[in-house]
């Protein structure tokens, strides 16, 4: 039985217990709360952006989804957590304090936006965006305030998002940008990966080295660069033993090749046209980039545009890319959305989330239960978690998803071939008996020996005098799930 049927049939017995339960059972309150968490079960995985002030959070969600819908620098709204979902039609909805719900304005201004002026966002708890982006079908995304030392309150409402004082979590994976790695924001990211990682939190955290571009201040080898630096924050995120993987990602670039237009194409390759040592001398800075009077065949607003959209390194990388002979929109966005490092993050997103959203939010779901039968006592309650912990505590399937992901940046004393084969036996390259006993399925073989000896090798390597704590950590993980694979042959035979 996989893990989400045993949560629904954990939930099942639940809501038939709430339902015979006389001081429950004309509550519905309490029953709908019970479907809510059986219902999430069923809806796409809900992946939180976090991460410090103005570190690119907004223009990250934008990015994503692929169109501008989430306010950036609007000051008030970004104080608002506001939900991203998939519908048929825009719409979008204030939640206020106290359980009252309004609907806000959507306008239309070249694209479509919504008008938070009117919001006190003292009386709103978070805002619910409809849109019929393709992309928010498989997943909500959910865009919350900067976190900050200086903002206590706005950094509350996101530490409320993602640790919730009531234990009920509301997202199951969590995206963390981080801009800087000074010390403030390693201590703020520390805090929150010891709520977040704890028992309590989501499974899933992807950190993002954010405004990559800017790294290298607008200079074209800035992306590498900031490969250097997430390779520094790597390190850092994995100290707070939270991230499972980091990735540089410059989410103003991405959502401009994204949106790129036709007006900005023509006037790049007019700056690509001009002159090189005259270009290299009006982009020396911004100040001179905007100038009125600069000889530039672009006149100053469009520039001051390109300048909002793309950033100064967007701009060089644009022209050098066209310099290079591309000679279309789409093929320069595809060359942008690459460079951007959205492609990247969205595969590290698809591995550890999506492929696996349904254990993700099956343990959304047990954290959610058992607080719920907690809060909510009868008879049945310690019946209820007696089913759950060691569910969690035991699902093997957790430890290995956490695994999978440190394995990428931890040091470990295995070798190549140890560490590939420790990959496939935890489920790395499929989850299947054949997969992770790295045997051709098509091809004849003797699993239950394969399993056997699987176990007993990884119980010898876990028992080496030299090994770390990870790495002893991870090979038990192994020796359990090649055990489970001696078990499931053992129930298959009988
Ligand atoms: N150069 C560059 N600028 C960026 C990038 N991402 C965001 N910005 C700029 O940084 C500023 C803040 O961006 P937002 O997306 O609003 O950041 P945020 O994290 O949502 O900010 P708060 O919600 O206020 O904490 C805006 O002026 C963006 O244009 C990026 O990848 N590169
Ligand atoms: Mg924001």
């Amino acid at each position: 039985m996989s893990t989400s049927d045993q949560v629904r049939a954990i939930l099942g017995g639940t809501i038939q217990a709430y339902r015979n339960d006389p001081a429950f059972r004309q509550r519905p309150d309490v029953h709908n709360e019970l479907e809510r968490i059986g219902y999430r079960l069923n809806q796409p995985i809900r992946i939180a952006l976090a991460g410090t002030l103005k570190a690119g959070k907004s223009t990250l969600v934008n990015a994503l989804v692929g169109e501008d819908i989430a306010p950036t620098d609007a000051t008030e709204a970004t104080r608002i957590v506001t939900w991203f979902r998939h519908g048929p039609i825009p719409k979008v909805t204030a939640n206020h304090r106290g359980g009252r719900r309004s609907n806000v304005p959507i306008a239309r201004n070249g694209g479509l936006t919504f008008d938070f002026a009117s919001l006190d966002p003292e009386d709103v708890a978070d805002l619910d965006v409809e849109w019929p982006a393709a992309e928010l079908i498989d997943a909500s995304i959910i865009d919350t305030p900067g976190t900050s030392s200086l903002s206590r309150d706005v950094s509350e409402r996101t530490l409320r998002l993602l640790v919730p004082e009531d234990g009920v979590p509301r997202v199951d994976a969590v995206v963390f940008l981080l801009r800087t790695l000074n010390a403030p924001d390693i201590a703020l990211l520390k805090q929150i990966g010891q709520l977040v990682g704890g028992s309590a939190g989501a499974l899933g955290v992807i950190g993002v080295a954010s405004r990559a571009d800017e790294i290298g201040a607008g200079r074209i080898d800035a992306m590498l660069s900031a490969k250097d630096v997430a390779k520094r924050f790597t390190n850092e995120m994995d100290k707070t033993g939270i991230c499972q993987a980091v990735v540089p990602v410059s989410g103003l670039l991405a959502l401009t090749a994204r949106t790129l237009r036709q007006s900005e194409f023509v006037a790049l390759e007019k700056l690509a046209g001009v002159d090189a040592v005259e270009l290299t001398k009006a982009m020396l800075s911004v100040d001179r980039f905007v100038r009125e009077d600069s000889s530039l065949p672009v006149d100053a607003a469009t520039r001051a545009s390109l300048l909002e959209r793309f950033g100064m390194f967007g701009i060089r990388i644009s022209i050098a890319v066209l310099r290079a002979g591309v000679n279309d929109s789409v093929a320069l966005a595809d060359e942008l959305l690459e460079r951007s490092g959205l492609v990247a993050l969205r595969d590290v997103i698809d591995q550890q989330f999506a492929q696996r959203s349904d254990l993700l939010k099956a343990h959304t779901a047990l954290l959610s239960l058992r607080r719920f039968v907690e809060t909510n006592p009868i008879f049945a309650t310690s019946y209820i978690i007696a089913d759950i912990d060691p569910l969690l505590a035991d699902t093997h399937a957790f430890e290995e998803l956490r695994l999978l992901s440190q394995l990428h940046s931890r040091q470990t004393t295995l070798n190549d071939d140890e560490m590939a084969s420790l990959r496939r036996i935890i489920g790395g390259s499929g989850t299947d008996a054949a997969s992770r006993l790295g045997l051709q399925p098509d091809a004849p073989y003797d699993g239950p020996r394969a399993a056997f000896a699987a176990a007993q090798r990884w119980r010898r390597r876990a028992d080496h005098p030299l090994n770390d704590p990870f790495t002893t950590r991870s090979c038990r993980a192994a020796v359990r799930s090649a055990e489970a694979l001696v078990a499931e042959y053992a129930a298959r035979a009988r």
